[in-house]
């Protein structure tokens, strides 16, 4: 049995959850955990069909505060807890991340303790975007940069590895955000407790079924966290957000 698992979050992607099963089965036979945030368009009913058929599949269900980072974040406090991960890889359920790119991330892990999935290392990947949507995700990666430090090219990616042992490390102590946001702290502290971290290619591609979940609430957590995280401060546990 696979000792690599896939974290996926889920907040109404029901379209989605076959397709992307059946492209990961089609690529690798890692363990596969989605953590679904009681998304209202029955997206736990569908992974639990495909439970029935792949015993590799899992569910986290989650109640309360929705949210990106959260549900990583208990995600990753679940696989931890089970002890039998040595390798976790991140990636959204729209089939924006390809499966395909994920044997390229897992080697990657040989040498690295954290590796990105980056659209931004040759160039330009990234399929049916709109002018205006790369350019928010260029600028937003151009402003983190500035303000944070951060020497990689696509800080935002959410297609990531990580070596379970370094994930432990990186959880202990303050709360992330709850947002996408989440995602850059995540690599910032990394860099800060001095792991080493890749970047590999990848091909990105817009979603073609279900809704984006970018909202303005996000997009401001997402421009107050780089100045949080240059001024050094971090929200301790248990503050509100
Ligand atoms: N559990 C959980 N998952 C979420 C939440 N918000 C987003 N997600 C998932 O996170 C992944 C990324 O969300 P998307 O809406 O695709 O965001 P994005 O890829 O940054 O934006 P687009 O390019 O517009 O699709 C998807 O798998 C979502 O279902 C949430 O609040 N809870
Ligand atoms: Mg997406």
């Amino acid at each position: 049995m696979s000792d690599r698992l896939i974290v996926i979050p889920t907040y109404n992607e029901s379209e989605n959850i076959r397709e992307l099963h059946a492209a990961i089965r089609g690529a690798c036979d890692f363990g596969i955990l989605f953590v679904d945030d009681s998304s209202p368009d029955g997206t736990a009913g569908v992974v639990e069909e495909v439970m029935s058929e792949d015993p590799g599949v899992m569910l986290l269900r989650r109640t309360g505060e929705k949210g990106l980072g959260r549900a990583y974040e208990d995600g990753f406090r679940m696989l931890l807890g089970m002890g039998r991960w040595r390798r976790v890889f991140m990636m959204d359920a729209d089939l924006s991340h390809q499966p395909v790119h994920l044997t390229a991330l897992d080697e990657a892990l040989s040498e690295y303790d954290m590796v990105l999935g980056s659209r931004y290392t040759r160039g330009v990947s990234v399929l049916n975007w709109s002018i205006m949507r790369l350019n928010l995700s260029y600028s937003a990666n151009a402003y983190i940069k500035g303000v944070t430090g951060l020497p990689f090219s696509d800080c935002t990616s959410g297609f990531r590895g990580i070596r379970a042992d370094r994930l432990e490390g990186l959880l202990l102590g303050r709360r992330y955000a709850g947002g996408y946001a989440f995602l850059v702290e995540m690599l910032h502290r990394a860099w800060r407790q001095g792991l080493s971290i890749g970047e590999v290619p990848i091909v990105f591609v817009e979603r073609e079924h279900g809704a984006s979940k970018i909202s303005s609430r996000i997009l401001l957590e997402s421009f107050f966290t780089p100045i949080r995280l240059r001024l050094g401060r971090s929200r301790s546990a248990g503050t509100a957000q």
